[in-house]
């Protein structure tokens, strides 16, 4: 095979990234840095082939820049409504992302958030470049609708909140902030959890490990060893938190419970990081899903939390959302805040205006928030009524006495069936209920009518695959 001659330029590194993949291994490498050849960079995990750290490289002949690139894996959720656009059957479910359906299961724009779309056609609102930090109302209200409006943190001027994309963008702000400030430390994340946290950690170049939550013994919390886990993290690491309706769990800790795990935080010097994507959803009061967090602020703790409206405000894909750091002065957080929009600049220069005068408008008008809240409790008490739907169905058609109750126990937008991967895989081969491979379901994407014909398959699928 004839050989490749390439020639290496340390000199202009900066515009260097696009060509190493295309080495190989008859490629014959000429550098006038050979000592820096193999160092620095870090290997690129997505490149099938050798990478060899950060060259400029003039290729004698004419290779391809692309070709050496290997196909991804899909999303283990969103691939779920990839396939699911796929399938032509019939009978198909999409339990898979979660997102509010109507009992019809079409999607759903909250008539709050159309009443506030007419008010800003009326106002004319112009589509200017926003600050870097976001919409000033929409700031203002997120962290009220957090904190309370009455909370001290908020009247003392200690949180820096900055509007983000969504609650993903706003972790991966936030995981920026730690990779830059906090070299070193690690994030602790639920095992399991939703199932991005990692890899927005990895990709900000975060250390990770988890704490135990799950128990499949008992279906339940392992209260005890996530204890013992976050008391043996290192001093000083963020615990990742979900504010409510644990995904994909559906199992929150009692107030009890929250109490004490704030006390093992406070103990190691920890900072709690929540992540708070489903305010309202879980029981239907914005208030009530905001106390653990409000619980720990109330310590007079340090900490982060990412918002996201795409649920409470069915407001996906306008990737609304805002991370907020609770910080000991006004002082510390105007610091924080002004660092936060250091990172986001080279990121995304700034976030998209839609979706944050949509909640400014909805969270800021009082008779807008109480029509939300409203509509809020209707699509939690929809859910509601599947989960019961769903468990009255499981156990009138299961003769075997097997308890189905964790159903009902469990919160939020989603149910953890304890269905495993290949049990699962014949939910969606057999029955056509596309889920993710965990077993979890999205009860928001569930009807009454459709409630038999689920309770069939995960009978089946329980007792007939292994
Ligand atoms: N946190 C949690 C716990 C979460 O479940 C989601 C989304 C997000 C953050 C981010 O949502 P955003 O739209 O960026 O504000 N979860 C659903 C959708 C997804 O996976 O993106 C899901 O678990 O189906």
């Amino acid at each position: 095979m004839a050989s490749i001659v390439v020639s290496l330029s340390p000199a202009s590194m900066a515009d260097a990234p696009s060509v190493r993949h295309h080495l190989k291994e008859n490629t014959k490498v000429k550098t006038n840095d050979s000592s820096s050849f193999l160092r620095g960079g870090y290997g690129n995990a997505f490149v099938k082939s050798k990478s060899f750290s950060r060259f400029s490289m003039v290729a004698a002949v004419n290779v391809s820049h692309f070709e050496g690139i290997s196909m991804a894996p899909p999303d283990p959720i969103l691939g779920v409504s990839e396939a699911f656009r796929a399938s032509t059957n019939e009978m198909k479910l999409n339990l898979g992302v979660g997102a509010y359906r109507t009992e019809e299961l079409q999607p759903y724009v909250l008539n709050v958030v159309e009443k506030a779309e007419m008010l800003m056609l009326e106002r004319g609102e112009n589509k200017e470049y926003l600050p870097i930090e976001g919409l000033a109302a929409f700031n203002k209200v997120t962290a009220e609708l957090l904190f309370g409006v009455d909370n001290p943190v908020i009247k003392q001027q200690r949180v820096a909140t900055v509007q983000s994309l969504s609650g993903t963008g706003s972790l991966r702000l936030a995981a920026a902030l730690i990779e830059r400030y906090f070299p070193g430390a690690k994030v602790l994340i639920s095992s399991p959890s939703w199932g991005n946290h990692k890899n927005i950690f990895n990709d900000a170049r975060v250390p990770w490990s988890e704490y135990r939550y799950y128990d499949p013994k008992t279906v339940g919390l392992d209260f005890e060893g996530m204890i013992a886990d976050i008391k043996a993290a290192p001093e000083g690491s963020f615990i990742l938190l979900h504010g409510c309706a644990h995904n994909p769990t559906g199992i929150d800790p009692t107030p009890e419970q929250w109490e004490n795990i704030a006390d093992v935080v406070q103990e190691k010097n920890h900072i709690p990081f929540f992540d708070v994507a489903y305010q309202g959803f879980a029981s239907g009061s914005l208030d009530a899903d905001a106390s653990s967090v409000r619980l720990f602020a109330a310590r007079g703790m340090e900490l982060m939390v990412a918002q996201s409206y795409s649920k409470n405000l069915g407001l996906y894909a306008e990737r609304i959302g805002a991370i907020n750091v609770v910080c000991p002065s006004a002082d510390a957080a105007a610091r924080v805040k002004s660092q936060l929009k250091r990172l986001a600049r080279p990121m995304y220069s700034n976030p998209p205006v839609h979706g944050a005068r949509i909640v400014a408008n909805v969270v800021g008008e009082p008779d807008l928030f109480n029509e939300w809240r409203k509509e809020m409790e209707m699509m939690a008490g929809r859910i509601k009524s599947v989960r019961q739907k769903l468990y009255d169905s499981l156990t009138a058609k299961d003769q075997s006495g097997k308890d189905w109750s964790f159903i009902l126990k469990q919160i939020g937008m989603f149910s953890y069936t304890g269905l495993n991967k290949s049990q699962s895989e014949n939910m969606t081969n057999k029955w056509h209920v596309f889920m993710t491979k965990d077993g979890r379901i999205s009860l928001a994407g569930l009807s009454s009518a459709k409630c038999e014909h689920l309770a069939d398959a995960i009978i089946d699928s329980f007792y007939n695959v292994v």
